[in-house]
């Protein structure tokens, strides 16, 4: 078994519910490792999603993370970063509450933009996002119990 871990963030139209969402990830066989508050500019969210820079949702995706405080959350278990997807569910909260009425977007999102919460898409997207938050972390998967040629 590998523990991962994985960036999840409570984004500005969730922050209200910050601790009851705490309370799922612990409770889903989460550790949550680290914690941070903050207000992002509008140039530090345009870095965290520079992937998407120059599409035409772009601005107001920007707008709306620095619209507010969010809570980026360090968090683990085995196969935290799949895991933690499946958790919140398909992108667009309409689209979840069709699909998957269970998802934590469909309980918690506005609209098609405003999610309620992020997730890293991957492994080296996880290193990234979490370094993006918490520059000293170091981040690797660490096995537990088994030899690694059974993962
Ligand atoms: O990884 P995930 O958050 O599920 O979706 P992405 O395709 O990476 O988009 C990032 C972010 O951008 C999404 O959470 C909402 C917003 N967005 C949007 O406003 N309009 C879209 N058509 C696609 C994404
Ligand atoms: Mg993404």
């Amino acid at each position: 078994i590998y523990v991962e871990q994985t960036l999840a963030i409570v984004k500005p139209d969730c922050i209200h519910k910050a601790e009851e969402i705490e309370d799922i990830i612990l409770r889903s066989g989460f550790a949550v490792l680290k914690k941070r508050r903050v207000h992002l500019t509008p140039e530090q969210a345009s870095d965290f999603y520079a992937e998407h820079y120059g599409k035409l949702f772009f601005p107001s995706l920007v707008a709306y993370m620095s619209s507010g405080p969010v809570v980026a959350l360090v968090i683990s278990r085995d196969r935290a970063i799949s895991y933690w997807r499946e958790l919140i569910g398909p992108t667009n909260t309409y689209k979840a509450r069709q699909t998957h009425p269970d998802c934590l977007r469909s309980l918690y999102g506005t609209d098609d933009q405003r999610n309620a919460l992020h997730g890293s898409d991957g492994f080296s997207s996880s290193q990234r996002e979490i370094r993006f938050f918490f520059p000293d972390s170091i981040v690797e998967p660490i096995a537990v119990g088994q030899a690694a040629k059974d993962y």
